[in-house]
């Protein structure tokens, strides 16, 4: 029987690595993406060293002609994708609407909801070809509310929502299907992205709390993803135990 396949975006670091690492040990052939090739290249090594199986492709998937390249180029075998995770994303900054920056904006646009949506159509059209596929787009509990001064980072999660479920109708006719997975605060590299290397105020939101763990969220995509053939999970809400939205949060001291 021919191996299981998936693509994830974002797999240099937090949740897209280690939803690499557990779709390898469940015996599926990955795909990881991410700009770091150097941390693609240690992924693969710690996934080949447990005998898996790892494609690495550094691109930056904010630009349209990168994702064609890198997608388009690989091999035909590898095109057959039964699994996408569109993981890749961050938060830069957090501040009033009147004081945001531009550039900013600009990228979390561009990775969030272009790069998602480029690299949708191209491994969805594959997926369109086979009848068959499942796609997982990691939102935020931040794509369902918004909460002070996170408001662009707020708008591209809502519109990672949106064409989550606007996916899952257009690809219905294809026996495709579409989750969405919606987390809570998760310790990563994200916050350390967000405050632009500022290791001391990147702890600031896990204090008190045990945050999730990047580790949760790649169980429950392997959850989802290991659901019945006639079974959709459409939606995965997660949060810390600690956590009830995205301002509500219970700290210990
Ligand atoms: P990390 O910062 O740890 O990982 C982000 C990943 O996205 C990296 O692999 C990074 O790769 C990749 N990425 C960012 N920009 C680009 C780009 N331009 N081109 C290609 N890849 C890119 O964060 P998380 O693991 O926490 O985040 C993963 C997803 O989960 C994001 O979409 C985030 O919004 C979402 N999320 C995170 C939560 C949290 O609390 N941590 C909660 C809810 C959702 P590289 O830099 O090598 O390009
Ligand atoms: C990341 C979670 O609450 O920092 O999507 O926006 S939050």
């Amino acid at each position: 029987m021919a191996q299981n396949s998936v693509l994830i975006t974002g797999a240099t670091a937090g949740i897209g690595w280690e939803a690499a690492i557990a779709f390898a040990r469940a015996g599926y052939r990955v795909i990881g993406t991410g700009r770091r090739a150097e941390r693609l290249a240690a992924l693969q090594k710690i996934i080949e060293d447990e005998g898996g199986d790892f494609t690495p492709l550094s691109f930056d998937i904010r630009e349209s002609a990168q994702c064609h390249a890198a997608l388009d180029g690989l091999p035909a075998e590898h095109k057959k994708v039964d699994v996408l995770v569109n993981n890749a994303g961050l938060a830069i900054g957090l501040a009033p609407i009147n004081q945001g920056d531009f550039e900013h904006w600009d990228r979390m646009m561009e990775t969030n909801v272009m790069g998602l949506l480029y690299v949708s159509k191209i491994v969805g059209g594959w997926m369109v070809e086979q009848k068959s596929g499942h796609i997982i787009n990691i939102a935020s509990v931040a794509g369902k509310e918004v909460y002070p001064n996170g408001n662009v980072y707020c708008a591209t999660k809502h519109a990672v929502d949106a064409i989550t479920q606007a996916m899952r109708i257009d690809l219905l006719p294809y026996g495709i299907k579409v989750t969405g997975i919606y987390p809570g605060m998760v310790e990563t590299e994200f916050s350390i992205v967000r405050f632009e290397g500022d290791r001391e105020r990147a702890k600031q939101p896990y204090k008190g709390i045990e945050p999730l763990h990047p580790q949760d969220i790649a169980d429950s995509i392997l959850w989802a993803v290991g659901q019945p053939a006639h079974v959709q999970i459409t939606e995965l809400h997660i949060t810390p135990a600690a956590q009830a939205t995205a301002r509500d949060v219970r700290r210990e001291g």
